[in-house]
């Protein structure tokens, strides 16, 4: 049975769930809003729907029900690798089933036959000033597929319909999962390799693929298949989870969609963090440790700069996390196992802010999580490989969130998830409720 075959039978299964909680319990309440949410970014409202991943502030995320390491510990393994491929991922995201060896086979097949990126992709690109950031030059990429969107000619044909529409949703997301590496990688080679392009090697799965289009050594598969899975999904409420889902719930299609996502991971508050960690801790080096090592208190000096120039720690902090990002842990993990890596000293510096940066944060008293997240550990393992260009970072980001959003996506349509609009209300509206003691409900 094909992935979208098996899709299809959960699917199934799954929506008179979806119906008979609207019908029957869409009355029961769930939650309460106050005044700071509604101004401070919507905080904590339970509003979102999604079975894909769940983010718990103190154990962090599970990936259909499992912890990271349950997940890199469940999936088939990449040949001669301790870590899954993307491909199997990409199935579990899906269908919520560890996959055979035979399945993940047949996704990293089918992701073959979906690779090619028309020249007019690249032409696209190309037009940008060269000097663009990488991430306008993914999104400007991934809108320009856009006239190839299934999903758009399924709503054109006059044979669009509720029940099916999902299956153009899963072209699209698959079309994209297999080609946003491909585009990605020209854009590396574009800007920081002179435009050596390398063609797609057929044998390879995702993760060694994208290695080996950038350039990079064996040991980078690991890292990039280990880079995307962590970085897939975070929930749906995430700004580029979140802004996927609620573009696509106009019907504009995937590309567009995800397009819109990837322009809200660009923001420093969000995936742009990882960029800006390295910058910090590179501006930290150049600046304390030319001629000495980096110590406790001169990080600590240099994280209150920081705040008292009203800026914030990048890489520190959560919406939702209150403890320290399993993410940031398991890359970690991963360098302290990897010779050379662990004894790095942009690794070493990074630990070290990770011994006094929650201590500051506390100190300073306003984010109410001091505990770092993913952003805080991704720049190094890429800058101990060689990719030291960090305006690139966000990208690598934005290649692995495209699993979790195409795969909340497909599940919206297949679920018929309602185009989304919550009510707008005016300060003055706000003002009398205070005064009231609150709105007054039906
Ligand atoms: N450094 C300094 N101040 C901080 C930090 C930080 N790392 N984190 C939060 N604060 C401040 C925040 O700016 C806010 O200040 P104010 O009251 O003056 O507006 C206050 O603490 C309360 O914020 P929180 O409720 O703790 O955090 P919030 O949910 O609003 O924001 C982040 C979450 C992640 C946006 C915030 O922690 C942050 O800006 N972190 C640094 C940037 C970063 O690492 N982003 C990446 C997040 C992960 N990702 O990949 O998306
Ligand atoms: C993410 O992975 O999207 C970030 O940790 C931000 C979030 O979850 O809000």
């Amino acid at each position: 049975m094909s992935l979208k075959q098996a899709l299809k039978v959960k699917i199934d299964e799954f929506r008179p769930r979806t119906t008979r909680l609207t019908k029957e319990f869409g009355k029961v309440v769930i939650d309460q809003v106050t005044i700071d949410q509604a101004i401070g970014g919507a905080r904590d409202i339970r509003c979102l729907v999604t079975d894909i991943s769940y983010l718990d502030p103190q154990e962090g995320i599970r990936f259909r029900g499992k912890t990271i390491p349950e997940t890199f510990e469940a999936l088939p393994k990449a040949p001669g690798s301790t870590y899954p491929t993307v491909e199997s991922f990409w199935y579990f995201l899906l269908t919520g089933d560890v996959p055979t060896q035979a399945q993940v086979d047949e996704v990293a097949a089918e992701w073959k036959t979906r690779q090619d990126v028309p020249s007019y992709v690249f032409d696209a690109i190309r037009g940008l000033p060269r000097d663009s950031h990488p991430m306008v030059m993914l999104s400007v990429g991934l809108l320009a597929l856009q006239k190839d969107s299934k999903f758009v000619h399924f709503y054109n044909s006059g044979a669009f319909n509720k029940g099916t529409a999902w299956e153009y949703v899963y072209e699209d997301a698959s079309d994209i999962v297999a080609r946003i590496p491909v585009i990605a990688a020209f854009i590396y080679n574009l800007k920081f390799r002179g435009d050596t392009q390398v063609g797609i090697d057929p044998t390879l799965d995702m993760g060694a693929n994208f290695a080996h289009m950038i350039g990079q050594s064996d040991e980078y598969k690991d890292v990039a298949r280990m880079y995307f899975i962590l970085h897939s999904d975070h929930e749906s409420g995430n700004v580029s989870a979140h802004t996927t889902h609620l573009v696509h719930s106009a019907l504009s299609d995937p590309y567009y969609a995800y397009s819109a996502g990837l322009n809200g991971l660009a923001g420093p508050l969000h995936g742009l963090a990882n960029q800006e960690v390295l910058d910090w801790t590179l501006k930290f080096q150049a600046k304390y440790c030319k001629d000495q090592e980096p110590t406790k208190e001169l990080i600590t000096k240099a994280l209150w700069d920081t705040l008292n120039a009203g800026q914030v720690i990048p890489g520190y902090g959560h919406a939702v996390l209150r403890k320290t990002d399993p993410r940031y842990m398991s890359q970690r993990e991963f360098c302290l196992a990897t010779p050379g890596l662990r004894e790095d000293p942009l690794f070493k510096l990074v630990s070290m802010i990770f011994e006094v940066a929650p201590g500051v944060l506390t100190e300073h008293g306003k984010t109410k999580n001091p505990w770092p997240n993913v952003d805080a550990q991704s720049g190094v393992i890429q800058w101990y490989y060689g990719v030291k260009e960090w305006d690139f970072y966000t990208v690598l980001f934005g290649v692995g969130r495209a699993l979790g959003c195409m795969a909340n996506i497909t599940w919206d349509r297949a679920l018929g998830y309602a185009i989304e609009r919550p009510k707008s209300v005016t300060t003055a509206m706000l003002e009398k409720w205070a005064e009231e003691g609150g709105r007054k409900l039906a």
